[in-house]
């Protein structure tokens, strides 16, 4: 599997499945959510309200991910996952790490080989950029070597926003 590091915005990646930062309310907000909406259309809320509908009326729990089609998008897929709020203080990195490794589990289940995600919980949800970067990088390191070489996720492609980010995400990656 091949891990890399890209300055850009995740909406225009073409990869299989892009990653978003949520609110367990599935139902929209800024950031990066608020760029894959514009970017996949209305039917990608429209997706999300009939998830909350059905199987998650609670909304999802952060930590938790779960998959849509990404209609307009490249992707084919968006798995929305929640980060912990530090402001709120949620300030476990289990909680953070679960963002990266579930996304990965719901991709292997889709047949979804490449996968990009942006910093989880570095805007927004108040986490300071070096440690999403280091939790990003260390989560998809432990999933890489617990999981079965061949087949499955191929690709794995960090889009960050800014140049900061950016090197955040180099340094971990090394
Ligand atoms: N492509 C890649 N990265 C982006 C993009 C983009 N188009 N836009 C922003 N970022 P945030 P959070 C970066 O705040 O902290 C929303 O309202 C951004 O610079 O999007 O998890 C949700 O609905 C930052 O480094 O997510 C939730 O309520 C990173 O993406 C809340 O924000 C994450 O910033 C989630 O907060």
């Amino acid at each position: 599997m091949r891990i890399e590091s890209v300055q850009g915005d995740i909406t225009t990646q073409g990869v299989d499945a892009i990653v978003n930062a949520a609110n367990s309310s599935l139902l929209g907000g800024g950031g990066v959510d608020g760029a894959i909406h514009a970017a996949a259309g209305p039917e990608l809320l429209d997706a999300c309200r009939e998830l909350r509908r059905t199987t998650l009326p609670d909304g999802l729990p952060v930590g938790d991910a779960v998959a849509t089609p990404g209609f307009r998008l490249p992707a084919r897929w968006v798995l929305h996952t929640v980060g912990p709020n530090r402001h709120r203080g949620q300030t476990d990195p289990v909680l953070l790490a679960s963002c990266f490794a579930r996304p990965l589990e719901l991709a292997v289940e889709l047949g979804a080989s490449s996968v990009a995600f942006p910093a989880v919980s570095a805007g927004v949800y108040g986490w300071a950029l070096d440690d999403v970067a280091r939790i990003a990088v260390g989560t998809v390191h432990a999933w890489q070597s617990s999981t079965d070489p061949e087949g499955g996720v191929e690709l794995v492609r960090f889009v960050l926003f800014s140049s900061a980010a950016l090197d955040a995400f180099r340094t971990e990656l090394g």
